[in-house]
């Protein structure tokens, strides 16, 4: 998609902190980062958010949650993580290409 902000981060036409990607995902830095670690993981087809995935799209989602431990090691969150996905204005989705928010470093507050 010509106007999304994250398809030209893919694409590379907007810079980014590059962790990973391979076909189907892209892995960055997120630029506002609210924990010590703080990566966004995207599908590299452009999908705006968790409630419009279709099921030919389903194999992205499994994608990003099995890179999850090998991302999390990487960036030494031995210990655990936390996974978030905003989804619509209800959801404080602020950019809307599907992404999944990989927190971690220093302990989290509970989420109650
Ligand atoms: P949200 O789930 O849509 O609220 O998260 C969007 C995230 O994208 C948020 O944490 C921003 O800091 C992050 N982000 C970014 O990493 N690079 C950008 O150029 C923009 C937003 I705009």
């Amino acid at each position: 998609m010509t106007d999304c902000l994250f398809c030209k981060i893919i694409a590379g036409e907007i810079p980014s902190s590059k962790v990973y990607e391979d076909d189907l995902i892209f892995v960055f830095k997120d630029i506002n980062p609210k924990a010590e670690i703080h990566l966004l993981i995207i599908p590299k087809e452009h999908i705006d958010r968790l409630d419009n995935v279709s099921e030919s799209q389903a194999p992205v989602l499994t994608a990003m949650l099995q890179k999850l431990p090998e991302l999390a090691e990487s960036q030494g969150l031995t210990d655990g993580f936390r996974t978030i996905i905003n989804t619509g204005p209800a959801g404080g989705q602020e950019v809307y290409h599907l992404h999944m928010h990989l927190l971690g470093g220093k302990q989290l507050p509970g989420f109650h």
